[in-house]
């Protein structure tokens, strides 16, 4: 396989793996625990059934090469999850951490008059993503056309009792953000 193919070929599996350990395990006919693992082998399996070569050597080069860095093996490789995302109700056993002073959402403009009266809405996800940089930020936000990047003081979320996650690939989560604490630069 050419090294393009190969990329190719990493990205799909990528994608399937997002779909799988975030969303609908039953596409691949795994099951998850409570924090979201699964087993690597069984995985493996799963994924030559649904008609795709995989074998372990390719799929640490999938987790190690994502740009993201979606997913993580744990110490053995034996289980492997995505570090955040997830829609399926799974606890990722994060630590609370105090938030910098200021976090960022990337969305659009349709969405910014719903976003002024109920703040940043989780949706079908487990939890809001803020990103720790502007430049994130955009980058989420343009998945779904020009990017509206928004300003979150999450240092006094943080003071008045909101808690903050962070995954182990740097997405900052947290249940809501209320509209107060997003600064509306109009
Ligand atoms: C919007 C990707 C109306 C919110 C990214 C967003 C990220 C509201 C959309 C990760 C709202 C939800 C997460 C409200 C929030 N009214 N719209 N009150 N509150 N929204 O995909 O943050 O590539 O669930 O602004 O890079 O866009 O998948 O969340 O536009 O890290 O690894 O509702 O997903 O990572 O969309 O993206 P999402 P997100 P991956």
């Amino acid at each position: 396989m050419s090294t393009n193919e190969q990329q190719k070929m990493i990205k799909k599996i990528s994608k399937l793996l997002s779909l799988a350990l975030r969303h609908q395990p039953e596409a691949l006919n795994i099951e998850l625990d409570g924090q979201g693992w699964t087993d690597t082998s069984t995985l493996i399996l799963a994924v030559n059934k649904h008609g795709i070569s995989l074998d372990l050597e390719l799929l640490k080069k999938v987790v190690q090469e994502n740009d993201k860095q979606r997913f993580a093996f744990n110490k053995d490789h034996s289980c492997i999850r995505a570090n955040q995302g997830h829609s399926v109700n799974i606890d990722l056993q994060l630590n609370p951490t105090t938030p910098p002073e200021f976090l960022y959402h990337g969305t659009v403009a349709k969405f910014m008059g719903s976003i002024k009266e109920q703040g940043l809405l989780k949706m079908n996800r487990q939890h809001v993503h803020l990103s720790p940089d502007v430049e994130t930020a955009q980058n989420v936000g343009s998945r779904r056309g020009k990017p509206v990047i928004l300003t979150i003081a999450t240092g006094q979320m943080h003071q008045a009792g909101h808690e903050f996650l962070l995954s182990k690939n740097n997405v900052w989560l947290t249940d809501h953000v209320p509209a107060d604490y997003i600064l509306f630069k109009e």
